[in-house]
């Protein structure tokens, strides 16, 4: 058995952050390296640039630091590939194809592949959705996400790749911002209620979607890549299903905390992406195969997320209203 060494692409987003900090604590800072177009705000890992786009950096780096594991996380997400489709296409998937093809090349021993309850569409059945079913996606990062599914399960198939992949949920997450997602106001929210200031969510109150603490989201990606060869059924994603709840539910958890926290609704483009997708995931095969199970509910999320921002925000500036408040 080689000696692990992991290289994490996209690694400054939402999950690359927090995922990295829990690589390196597991497997040592000397052997994660770290890849982004941005510098990640932590000195965790060694940080090299890398736009996924070039493969002969992501082949070059590979080679220098002796890479056995890939992370793949770069793409661009539901709402801002909106922005760009042909653009998000050729990034999600020329960057999928570069990994794939760098760990034939290269015999990578294992890759991580994220997709999304984004593939799901309003034709895929909403409540409890299947690990089969229906898959009409109504973005292009859905449509990304759903063909990189099926690559790797053919470079599984004909190759022997060991790839292995979630469909995650929206993630919820103190440590980072998520960037251009239809399930960003979860996170958004948090930072407006601990600061004081009233929110305007992008998605009507009742819009139900299906949702994970990123501690959870953590422990199921570890969980699957640790899990041995023989108990990994499903070489396109597995469904992972945390909890589910509406914007209206997520303010009243809130306002149990922070009782005089306001809010208001001016549903954008976003509703349309967020009404395409699931409201609840069956995950049995992810629970049956690797025994999945997750810790978090809307309570015990809500209260750890305010108890963890208070403290992360406590260095940052005031809000408005507290320096109006203070005056
Ligand atoms: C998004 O909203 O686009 C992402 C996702 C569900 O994959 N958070």
């Amino acid at each position: 058995m080689r000696i692990k060494r992991i290289l994490i692409t996209g690694a400054s987003g939402q999950i690359g952050s927090v995922l990295t900090e829990a690589l390196v604590i597991k497997y040592g800072k000397q052997n994660v390296i770290v890849t982004d177009i941005n510098k990640p705000s932590h000195d965790l890992a060694k940080f090299e640039i890398l736009n996924i786009l070039d493969k002969e950096r992501l082949l070059s780096l590979i080679d220098q630091y002796q890479i056995t594991e890939i992370y793949h996380l770069a793409a661009l997400l539901s709402a801002k590939g909106e922005q760009n489709p042909l653009f998000t296409w050729e990034l999600n998937m020329n960057g999928l194809f570069n990994v794939l093809e760098a760990a034939r090349e290269k015999n990578i021993d294992r890759i991580f592949y994220p997709s999304s309850i984004a593939i799901y569409g309003d034709r895929t059945p909403r409540i409890d959705t299947p690990q089969d079913t229906v898959f009409n996606p109504s973005t292009v990062y859905g449509m990304s996400k759903l063909a990189g599914e099926h690559w790797c399960a053919y470079y599984h198939k004909r190759f022997g790749l060991d790839i292995r992949s979630l469909r995650y949920p929206g993630i919820v997450s103190y440590q980072s911002l998520p960037g251009g997602g239809t399930t960003d106001y979860a996170v958004e929210i948090f930072h407006y209620a601990i600061k004081g200031d009233h929110y305007t969510c992008y998605l009507k109150d009742d819009t139900r979607l299906p949702m994970m603490y990123i501690p959870d989201a953590i422990r199921a990606t570890l969980s699957l890549m640790e899990a041995p060869s023989e108990k990994i059924n499903e070489r396109g994603s597995y469904n992972l299903s945390g909890m589910d709840f509406t914007p209206k539910e997520l303010v009243a958890e809130i306002q149990k905390n922070i009782p005089d926290f306001t809010t208001d609704y001016a549903p954008d483009f976003r509703q349309a992406i967020a009404d395409s997708w699931s409201d609840s995931i069956d995950d049995s095969a992810a629970r049956n195969d690797w025994g999945w199970s997750p810790n978090y509910d809307l309570e015990s999320m809500t209260k750890d997320m305010i108890l963890n921002l208070k403290k992360k925000i406590k260095t940052a500036l005031p809000s408005t209203k507290q320096i109006v408040k203070e005056l």
